[in-house]
């Protein structure tokens, strides 16, 4: 009787470290062994030629989070846990929000009650805290680090959910204290509401003014101010989203200074620029995100950061709203000012498909580094390493194996979210996962998804671990 459940031949397995090609086994769920002509396992798979990396950590992405009236996400748990299987993600990271004027533990149980037996693969949440009361910050917010939820979001803009700066600091000296992640929303809200009003005045509003209602000096200033919060309090945070060249240049300076300032971007940020907003009638509200995609010398300065370790992670931002839906991109009807068009792209999917193609295969990315970037680093960023974000004896079998040779167009037909279109779509990658595996179990086989919901399980996370920020004027 076989010792191993699985066992997976000859590929070529990356970790954020090494490469190098040997068999993996799994029994109950977990990774037992790694090394050469490893004994028989009850199933194999042959991957000679093919790339076995740690299943994709997506550690910002939204799913049936509560929204204003009138308004909802496209994807729930069980859709947008199985679009992510299909692009090679095995751990999901979404948001429990809280709502003003209400305790943020009922919003922790209230989504926990939205992903209960509907996820396919594992999930932890972040929370998003909106309400800075001195009961959330004294009592709940420690009591829910303590129970698993280590890290949280907080936002500079939006009306429902933003904080001033003395709630922002009063914030991070919970953070501190308690040694959790904060996550920031780095838009300045005055500025966008101001400029919205001189926009609207002027009758600028097509979603193509989106973009100019949120120009980079807003999200520059809003970056360095979060960055000087931290300083004073002296705690970690990681500003999300990161757009473009002058907020990079932030980020830059403060870990040239030591800081332990890390970020975050996203596909939206390589692959659209504010030309998108700019299209026929109102298809332009497809491409609506807060902060929005922005030009093509910003895109390069992204891919810089990726490469040079301004960035520590690479998320989807998924915010699922369908464009032909009355609860949708169109909530607010068929030619609505920009200003209330729901904010978000979806990109579960195409996450990682997108960034081995033009990062790894178009020679911008070193394949240690798209582990790091996808998986390893938001594993340990947000307490989920080592069981999560890497391959190694004791791991869970989460696993995605990859085939460099497959070339493909991305339509929205062929995805497995909600969401009735991609941006990217038409886009010929090269390189998919053709085997996506969470805990050992098979999800994602030869272009099926063959997963269930209800077998993704919460996971409580631990204490922080991040590495520190690597940033190029650092000179390692
Ligand atoms: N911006 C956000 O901050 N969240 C969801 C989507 C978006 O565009
Ligand atoms: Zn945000
Ligand atoms: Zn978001």
């Amino acid at each position: 009787m076989s010792d191993f459940d699985l066992v997976i031949r000859n590929g070529t397995v990356v970790t954020a470290a090494d490469t190098s090609v040997c068999d993996v086994a799994v029994r109950d769920g977990r990774i037992v062994a790694l090394g050469e002509r490893l004994a028989p396992g009850r199933e194999e798979i042959d991957a000679a030629g093919q790339y076995v990396l740690p299943g994709g950590v997506d550690a910002h992405c939204h799913l049936d989070q509560p929204m204003g009236p009138g308004v909802r996400m496209a994807d729930d748990f069980e859709t947008g846990t199985r679009s992510a299987a299909c692009g090679g993600t095995t751990t999901v990271i979404p948001f429990a929000a809280q709502q003003k004027g209400h305790s943020l533990r009922a919003a922790v149980d209230d989504y926990h009650r939205r992903a209960e037996g509907l996820a396919c693969i594992d999930y932890a949440f972040h929370m998003i805290v909106s309400d800075a009361t001195s009961a959330v910050l004294s009592e709940e917010l420690p009591e829910l680090i303590e129970a698993g939820y280590t890290s949280f979001k907080i936002y500079m803009t939006y009306d429902d959910l933003k904080l001033d700066d003395r709630q922002i600091l009063e914030t991070l000296a919970v953070a501190r204290r308690e040694g959790a992640m904060t996550m920031i929303h780095a838009e300045n809200a005055d500025c966008i509401a101001w400029l919205t009003e001189a926009l609207e005045a002027a009758g600028h509003t097509a979603p193509r003014y989106h973009a100019d209602s949120r120009p980079p000096v807003v999200e520059r200033e809003a970056t360095h101010r979060a960055i000087s919060l931290a300083e004073l309090v002296d705690t970690p945070v990681l500003i999300v989203h990161v757009s473009g060249t002058e907020a990079v240049a932030q980020i830059r300076w403060a870990q040239g200074r030591g800081l332990r300032v890390y970020a975050e971007t996203c596909p939206q940020y390589l692959f659209l620029t504010a030309e998108d907003l700019d299209i026929h009638g109102f298809e332009g509200a497809k491409c609506v995100c807060s902060p929005p995609p922005r030009d093509e010398a910003s895109q390069a300065t992204v891919w810089d950061g990726l490469e040079n370790g301004v960035f520590q992670v690479f998320s989807s931002d998924h915010a699922p709203f369908r464009y032909e839906d009355a609860e949708g991109k169109k909530a607010a009807g068929e030619d609505a000012a920009f200003q209330y068009i729901p904010n978000g792209v979806p990109g579960l999917e195409t996450r990682l498909p997108l960034l081995f193609s033009a990062g790894v295969l178009g020679g911008r990315l070193d394949i240690t580094r798209f582990v790091a970037l996808t998986a390893t680093n938001p594993a340990r960023i947000y307490g989920l390493y080592p069981r999560k974000g890497t391959i190694a004896v004791g791991a869970d079998a989460d696993l995605a194996i990859w085939d460099p040779d497959a070339e493909w167009t991305v339509t929205n037909d062929a995805l497995h979210h909600d969401v009735d279109y991609t941006p990217y779509e038409g886009m010929r990658l090269r390189g998919r996962p053709v085997v996506t595996l969470s805990r050992g179990r098979t999800v994602w086989r030869d272009g099926a998804f063959v997963g269930e919901p209800g077998n993704g399980r919460f996971l409580r996370c631990a204490r922080p671990q991040p590495a520190r920020p690597r940033g190029e004027s650092r000179g390692f």
